[in-house]
């Protein structure tokens, strides 16, 4: 529509009138956010910025992971400061704590260090395919697999009962090439399949119900402690899996008999590796799924990458920093919707210099731990 010039003229008054008269809001376009912290600017430092947990209080634990060398260092700072729930990114793994058998190498002061920080411990992974020593479950009986699964579960349990408050008791179990069948046995990983990276020992020696072994092993030794299922390609973009896991859950809780009235497993973990062309609506839709269950949800490893194979963006330009940011606003507006399911949503990685992904850029902080567009979509998602 053409108003003229004199309609211009109006337009530009009342413009100026609103500037001076009211907080004018510029109603920000993607990308354009600024935060409404006084003192806060874009790629502002991290210890000037409000604490990102407290824009979640009363709707989830926000999470980050720790090492043991982060102990005194400006990254257990910045972990105190923004988070209050962490994982262990590899010294809780089987290969860490029990390399040899019998010999328990714990992260205790790692895990004090957290506690008296004000944050809580979640314990990531009992049972796994990867990072498991080879003793555990390789030239051995079944029956002596069962013992050395159990009783790995145990001990660990045992030595953080009272400090760590939940657990990854099952990690990866299902196929990522999952099948259509109702029969979610037929996804699990073993030993039969070609692909080396699908394979699991557990499954293969002891049989599918090692998973349920697992999680009774780890009620008994813990009863207060929340049991998850952790996996990665849960949202539906991947439906077989998602599906998969689902009738997992929902036929070994229906099966096994209540503790305390509780169910076995407590939670499911959606670690939530995504990329710029992960669509939101199908990470909402396995949330509704797997809320169905009555299970609490832990989006329990998140990073989006920017760069990658595929992306439209062959390196971390401010575009790139913008389209990241809009896709954590966007994920961040459902996890807010759903916060009644949602205990804990946990970032895989502090800053993009040491994410597992470092060459995609995909995590809040850069390198100086100066806070990227994304940080500012997670603090204000609806704003952003
Ligand atoms: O971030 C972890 C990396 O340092 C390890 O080298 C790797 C080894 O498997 O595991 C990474 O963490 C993985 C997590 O334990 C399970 N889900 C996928 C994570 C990223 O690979």
């Amino acid at each position: 529509m053409n108003t003229g010039k004199a309609g211009r003229i109006v337009a530009a008054a009342i413009f100026m009138a609103s500037l001076v008269s009211c907080n004018f809001s510029f109603g920000n376009k993607p990308g354009e956010y600024e935060s409404d912290e006084p003192g806060e600017t874009v790629g502002s430092s991290w210890d000037v910025l409000t604490p990102l947990h407290s824009r979640y209080t009363g709707q989830f634990l926000l999470g980050n992971i720790i090492s043991p060398l982060d102990l005194n260092t400006v990254r257990f700072n910045l972990l105190k400061r923004h988070f209050n729930t962490v994982t262990a990114e590899n010294a809780m793994k089987p290969d860490a704590i029990q390399y040899q058998r019998g010999q328990f190498t714990y992260p205790d002061t790692m895990v004090n260090a957290v506690l008296e920080a004000g944050m809580q411990m979640h314990g990531h992974t009992l049972v796994w395919h990867s990072q498991t020593p080879l003793w555990m479950n390789t030239g051995v009986s079944r029956e002596q697999a069962i013992t050395n699964m159990t009783n790995h579960i145990t001990q660990v349990l045992t030595n953080f009962q009272g400090k760590v408050v939940s657990w990854d008791v099952v990690n990866e179990a299902m196929r990522n090439d999952a099948s259509p069948s109702t029969d979610w046995r037929l996804s699990l990983r073993k030993n039969e399949n070609p692909a080396q990276s699908e394979n699991s020992r557990w499954n293969q020696i002891i049989g599918d119900e090692y998973i349920e072994l697992a999680f009774k092993a780890a009620r008994d030794a813990d009863p207060a402690a929340k049991l998850y299922y952790n996996d990665y390609n849960l949202n539906m973009s991947n439906p077989n899996k998602a599906y998969a896991v689902y009738r997992m859950v929902k036929d070994i809780n229906e099966r096994c008999p209540a503790y305390g009235g509780r169910k076995l497993i407590d939670g499911i973990g959606m670690q939530s590796h995504h990329h710029l062309n992960t669509d939101p609506a199908t990470v909402e839709e396995s949330i509704q799924l797997f809320a169905s269950l009555g299970v609490e949800i832990a989006i329990s490893e998140l990073d989006i990458q920017a760069v990658f194979y595929g992306s439209p963006y062959s390196s971390f330009t401010e575009d790139a920093a913008k389209a990241q940011a809009q896709k954590y606003a966007a994920l961040f507006i459902i996890f807010k919707k759903y916060a009644a399911n949602i205990s804990r949503v946990t970032f895989w990685g502090i800053d993009d210099a040491t994410s597992w992904r470092k060459e995609s850029f995909p995590v809040l902080f850069d390198k100086q731990y100066k806070a990227k567009p994304a940080f500012y979509a997670v603090e204000n998602p609806n704003k952003y």
